[in-house]
């Protein structure tokens, strides 16, 4: 009845994923209780669990983000403590405990907090910057978070009930083939990633038809804001990567539940296929999620330099580039493959090649800072920062990119070092930039600087304490994923890293501060203007939440930094008592679709987790059903009647006036 499930999933005997389990659980059922108390369970239903607005999606992808944060970064704590203490000891955590906390910490941090937080941004801010009313298919923007989340609820359900995997977060064969690994880990890691997967390639079509399709009059693709340019490329390469990881994943799921043998050795497939499937997907992968935040320092830099881009045209053709090539280097990744020395020369060499329009980023960037008025506010502290970092990241990724000296560091801490040095330097500082500096338009109050400075600087010099001892102990020889060593000269560093885990560990908590303090004083820090950095592109052009179809008069763009060309000519036109014509706006309806058939591939993935067939097929049923449901509803839109339209521009329209006349005679 209940298939490989019964009471010995449970892990009675152990007292940390049963603690931390209540934790969650206690807080969940409180957060739940509370709304349910306060009366907020039919707002929350109808305002955001059912809401198709892209800026309400994109909210909760980054609060979905952020929650999965605090646990990856508890995975990373009990990582670090381990190793801190584990030398000629076992430390404190049993190693099979060990391998599922780093397996479950990779997984968290690239799939349901890097991704969640860069297509978050996305979806929030790139309607607003081509001017539109919101993303092309509106619906389907909800599902595909909703399975986002899904993902995410299996890989914490397996906290409780079984395990995650032990494998790594990637789940190389033979060792996640059945004979490896018999138990419930891997089904929980293929079928939370198969599930937020489609969820992910759902976003990345989404994005792409908005940037390609809907853009406002006279915003040519070369007037578009990098960041949409980033977009692009980003959601291009979800959609030509992400297949090859669902094809992938279905092959290993194939193994193992009908014993295919696609991976395994001995009746015929070859394990290295997997290690060229997985990353073909794998390093466009990290453009995926490294471009965005280029995207987001673009727009940050020059905002706060005062000063439009430097060398807009070469950033989109170093943008596209990186795009294109990003797909040509998977190889570098397993060098000792075996596959000779003019094959490893070739990828060699191309993967080096990535480092230099990333260069001329680096320079434009510069350029764009020399000579401007740049405030040091904390998402330009964030850019800075992050300039800094990403470099040694960089430098340390050429390093590994000549296949002998990759012959000595791979699978060592210099490699983890690495991609920590890029993906922290790179993407978490690109989303904490954006988050900042986007933060009041979504909701309409800035948040609070001095937390947010001290955020920052807690950051940065935690990664340094964190990371550089991990370039030295690689050095040193040590490899990844030890649950415990022998070598007297490794200690000191891993002791050091720990110290690094505690000042990061402190960022995070003046980074939760920041927003609890901000809510609190939220009446201080409004800004009613909803251009509170003196901006240079779109967003920046409504009111600050924007009103549900963000524009009551389609922009019309006359050149690059459209909303800067704007203020230049605002002056006349807002103190002008000409009204422009208002019409009736058609809005997508909210729609429960998306949750339904989230809540549908929840039981469904479970069922397959546990083999439990009958729940299968009435998740599988349930999921068919809600989609014919949606296929047959007639009324998808409704109406915002001129009258609102107008009585809502007006007041915005009355805020700016408010302060040209604030900042005196023309
Ligand atoms: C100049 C640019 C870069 C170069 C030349 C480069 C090169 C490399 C090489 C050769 C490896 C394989 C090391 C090994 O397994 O022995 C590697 C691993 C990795 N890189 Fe980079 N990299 C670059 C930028 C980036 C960026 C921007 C990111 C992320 C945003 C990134 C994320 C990673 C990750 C996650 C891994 C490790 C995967 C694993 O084995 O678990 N890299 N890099
Ligand atoms: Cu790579």
């Amino acid at each position: 009845m209940l298939g490989k499930l019964d009471w010995s999933a449970i892990p009675i005997d152990q007292p940390i994923p049963l603690v931390a389990a209540a934790v969650v659980l206690v807080a969940i059922l409180g957060v739940l209780g509370w709304a349910l108390v306060k009366g907020y369970m039919p707002y929350l239903w109808s305002e955001w669990i059912t809401s198709v607005d892209h800026k309400r999606i994109g909210v909760m992808y980054v609060l979905l983000a952020s929650v999965m944060l605090l646990r990856g970064g508890s995975d990373a704590i009990m990582m670090r403590a381990q190793q801190a203490i584990a030398y000629q000891s076992n430390g404190y955590l049993p190693p099979e405990h060990f391998n599922q906390i780093f397996s479950a910490h990779g997984t968290i941090m690239i799939f349901f907090v890097a991704m969640p937080f860069v297509i978050g941004l996305m979806n929030l801010v790139v309607p607003l910057q081509l001017g539109v009313r919101d993303v092309a298919f509106p619906t389907l923007n909800s599902v595909g978070f909703w399975l986002t989340a899904t993902g995410a609820l299996l890989v914490n359900v397996s906290l409780v009930i079984g395990e995650f995997a032990r494998t790594g977060w990637l789940p190389f064969p033979p060792l996640s083939e059945l004979t490896y690994s018999p138990g419930v880990g891997v089904d929980y890691y293929l079928w939370s990633l198969l599930i937020s997967g489609v969820g992910t390639l759902v976003a990345g079509i989404n994005l792409v038809t908005t940037v390609l399709k809907l853009r406002t009059r006279g915003m040519t693709y070369l007037r578009m804001p990098m960041f949409c340019w980033t977009t692009l490329a980003s959601n291009l390469l979800i959609i030509a990567a992400f297949p090859i990881l669902t094809a992938t994943l279905t092959m290993l799921m194939l193994d193992r539940y009908f014993g295919f043998h696609f991976f395994t050795n001995e009746a015929g497939g070859n394990m290295m296929m997997f290690m060229n499937l997985i990353w073909a997907w794998g390093h466009p992968e990290v453009y995926i999620l490294v471009l965005p935040a280029f995207g987001i320092f673009s727009e940050v830099v020059s905002t706060f330099s005062s000063k439009s881009l430097f060398g807009y045209r070469s950033m989109v053709l170093a943008t596209m580039a990186i795009c294109v090539i990003s797909f040509m280097v998977w190889l570098h990744h397993f060098f000792t493959m075996g596959a000779g020395p003019e094959v490893n020369a070739i990828f060699g060499i191309a993967s080096m090649i990535i480092a230099v329009p990333t260069g001329v980023k680096i320079y434009n960037w510069l350029f764009t800072m020399y000579g401007g008025k740049v405030r040091f506010t904390t998402p330009m502290l964030w850019a800075i920062g992050f300039m800094v970092t990403f470099m040694l990241g960089g430098l340390t990724g050429v390093l590994l990119a000549v296949p002998p000296a990759d012959f000595v560091l791979h699978n060592s801490l210099f490699l983890v070092a690495h991609f920590h040095n890029v993906i922290i330097g790179g993407v978490l500082f690109g989303a904490f930039a954006g988050y900042t500096y986007w933060f009041p338009k979504a909701f309409g109050f800035r948040l609070h600087e001095g937390l947010g400075k001290a955020a920052f600087w807690f950051t940065l010099v935690g990664f340094y304490v964190t990371f550089v001892p991990l370039y030295a102990a690689g050095l040193l020889g040590m490899t990844r994923r030890m649950q415990h060593y022998d070598v007297a000269a490794w200690r000191p560093w891993m002791i050091v890293a720990g110290i690094g885990t505690i000042l990061l560990t402190v960022a995070i908590v003046f980074q939760v501060l920041q927003l609890a303090v901000s809510i609190r004083h939220r009446a201080q820090l409004r800004d009613t203007t909803g251009d509170p950095w003196d901006g240079r592109s779109l967003e920046w052009a409504t009111s600050s939440p924007p009103p549900a179809f963000n524009f009551a008069i389609s922009p019309d763009v006359r050149g690059e930094d459209a909303y800067w060309d704007m203020k230049g000519h605002a002056k006349q036109r807002l103190l002008e008592p000409k009204e422009p014509e208002y019409r009736d706006i058609e809005m997508p309806r909210n729609s429960p679709t998306g949750f339904v058939c989230a809540f549908f591939a929840a039981v469904m993935g479970f069922a397959l987790i546990w083999h439990i067939w009958w729940m299968v097929a009435l998740g599988g049923i349930g999921a068919f059903a809600t989609f014919v449901v949606f296929a047959w509803r007639d009324h998808d839109e409704y109406i915002i009647p001129a009258a609102e339209v107008a009585r809502i521009d007006r007041a915005n329209i009355e805020e700016r006036r408010k302060l040209v006349s604030l900042a005196g005679s023309p």
